[in-house]
């Protein structure tokens, strides 16, 4: 197996500036090593060209209604990240996008669902689906599987849209910090949501296998989205929206293996570390050695 590492260093989604540094530190970590360390292929793509947030405007573009933040800056990034993931896909790789703010997704899931049906397997404290009318923040990094599914008003943002990803097999992993009408559009919608509550209950394995099943269920494959900002802070501080109470470092791992273990895994992301707020790049780390765990390292 080949993963392909595709470097997004975007900041455009949030307001506090540092998750562009994100793939640095996560290569500096060591992500090469522990990939191999799985066992895997490792190609390392370098990274997409980003202009930094300071040289742009961020209402160049703005949606019909409501606010979205950079709108025009994620756009150019994020349909150049769909074109390389989706040739990653098709020559047979597995593409693994280190972000920048969760804002990235839009192009990681509309580029291995091209030509395909995928499904999502989201791990995130957050739901990430508010529309440019419902967001508190204006920040993108709130909303991309919204756009990505075409929920709320889009209207002239048709580019975030990926067709080959439905509700049905949108499944949610550790929430557990919901905007009220966020709550209530996750509801009314088709995909299933497992929050920290249903993980207290069921624990771990169960959940993330349900997770699983439901994201694989008829598809081509599965794209696994991992926020660094789903585990405890107290193990990952280096986030720009921590919220207590997040997953810990067994869950996550054991989390990571049971996603080794379906061979649907299509293509990953892992967005959100944002080195300036981290300790010693310990939440870098972190992600480094979860997807090792999540491309079939073990312990024995
Ligand atoms: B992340 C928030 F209001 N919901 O929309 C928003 F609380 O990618 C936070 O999961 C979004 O880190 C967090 O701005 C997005 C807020
Ligand atoms: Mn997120
Ligand atoms: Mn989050
Ligand atoms: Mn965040």
């Amino acid at each position: 197996m080949t993963v392909r590492i595709i470097g997004a260093p975007t900041d455009y989604g949030q307001d506090r500036r540092g998750v562009d540094m994100g793939p640095s530190a996560i290569r500096y970590a060591g992500l090469s090593d522990a990939l191999s360390s799985a066992g895997v292929d490792a190609a390392d793509a370098g990274d997409l060209t980003v202009p930094r947030a300071e040289e742009r405007n961020p209402d160049a573009r703005t949606p019909s209604t409501g606010t979205a933040k950079f709108l025009q800056e994620i756009e150019e990034v994020t349909t150049a990240l769909a074109d390389r993931v989706a040739d990653s896909v098709a020559a047979g790789e597995t593409p693994l996008v280190l972000g920048g703010d969760h804002s990235v997704a839009i192009g990681s899931l509309s580029g291995s669902a091209r030509d395909a049906e995928i499904g999502a397997v989201w791990f995130d404290a957050h739901g990430d689906y508010n529309t440019p009318s419902t967001s508190p923040s204006g920040n993108v990094h709130g909303m991309p599987l919204a756009a990505v599914l075409g929920h709320g008003d889009w209207e002239g943002v048709e580019w975030a849209n990926a067709p080959g990803l439905s509700e049905e097999n949108v499944a949610y992993v550790g929430l557990r910090a919901l905007d009220d009408s966020e709550r209530e559009a996750i509801r009314d919608s088709e995909m299933t949501a497992y929050t920290m509550s249903d993980i207290d209950e069921r624990g771990i394995t169960d959940v993330v296998g349900a997770a699983l099943t439901v994201a694989g269920d008829g598809v081509d494959g599965v794209h696994v989205s991992l926020d660094m900002d789903w585990l405890d802070p107290t193990i990952a501080p280096g986030v720009g929206t921590p919220v207590r109470g997040g997953v810990t470092y067994r869950e996550a791992h054991h989390a990571m293996e049971l996603v080794a273990e379906t061979d649907g895994v299509r293509s990953m992301e892992v967005v959100e570390v944002n080195p300036v707020l981290d300790e010693s790049n310990e939440t870098a780390e972190l992600a480094t050695e979860l997807v090792a765990s999540a491309f079939g390292k073990r312990i024995l």
